[in-house]
């Protein structure tokens, strides 16, 4: 995991760049501050890898506007920006971040590849069912519930939680040392929000306090919630 960094030089990448990246954010997430919006990820990353960065809050009404959709296509949040550079989709923009710094990707090829594999898994095969789950929530539950529904959306999630968990086992990280796969599928895990379901699995409780536990994730998750509280009334 570890590279020296003359290594890390000769690859063309940096421990730390005078480039300050700029990443947009939701003005006053509807999370009221609890760091589950798909900002938090990459804040995360900025921090492990020691970048600063500024935040470009950013409301609804902007998010629809063309101005904003030259940015990102799909009107939403975040995007990254660093000199011309403009890029969107959070997991896209972890990679990019963990590639060009030290610490988030083994240096080994087919270790590095794993780590990579692992923060595919968290978007394509983790985040999905549970993206479904909770929009059932939002929209279902309110209008008298569909039992039926929530319940097979449970399943799935839980699926995926049963055969995760069984991957973990008693390890501390997916594959080895911490990376941009553990970033990743800890903060796609976090978007369960201490739910029950996430109970059921002692080792993913135990796993996403962890990631929690990072100083880097303490600093990114603290610096959302500001921006929350300070967009408040009142705050
Ligand atoms: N696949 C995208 C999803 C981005 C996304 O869904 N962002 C949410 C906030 S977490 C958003 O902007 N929602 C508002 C909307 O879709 O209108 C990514 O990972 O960046």
């Amino acid at each position: 995991m570890e590279q020296s960094r003359a290594e890390t030089e000769e690859a063309g990448m940096s421990t730390t760049s005078d480039n300050r990246s700029t990443i947009t954010v939701f003005e006053r997430s509807p999370d009221r501050g609890r760091g589950l919006a798909r900002d938090m990820r990459v804040r995360w990353v900025l921090e492990e890898v020691g970048q600063p960065y500024d935040v470009q809050p950013v409301s609804f009404s902007q998010m629809r506007e063309p101005a904003y959709r030259a940015l990102q296509p799909f009107g939403q949040i975040p995007t990254y920006q660093d000199g011309d550079l403009v890029l969107f989709e959070s997991g896209a923009i972890v990679l990019h971040i963990a590639e060009r710094h030290v610490g988030l990707l083994p240096g080994d090829a087919s270790a590095r590849s794993r780590a990579i594999v692992w923060m595919f898994a968290a978007l394509s095969t983790v985040e999905p069912p549970i993206v479904d789950r909770e929009m059932i929530g939002y929209f279902e539950r309110e209008e008298g519930g569909n039992a039926r529904r929530i319940a097979l959306a449970d399943d799935r999630v839980r699926l995926r939680l049963g055969d995760l968990s069984r991957r973990l086992g008693d390890t501390a990280w997916l594959d080895g040392a911490f990376s941009a796969g553990d970033l990743m599928m800890v903060d796609v895990l976090r978007r369960l929000g201490g739910s029950d379901l996430l109970g059921e699995f002692p080792n993913l409780t135990a796993y996403v306090a962890r990631g929690e536990a990072r100083p880097a994730f303490g600093r990114a998750f603290e610096a959302q919630r500001a921006l929350f509280i300070a967009a408040s009334p009142g705050g």
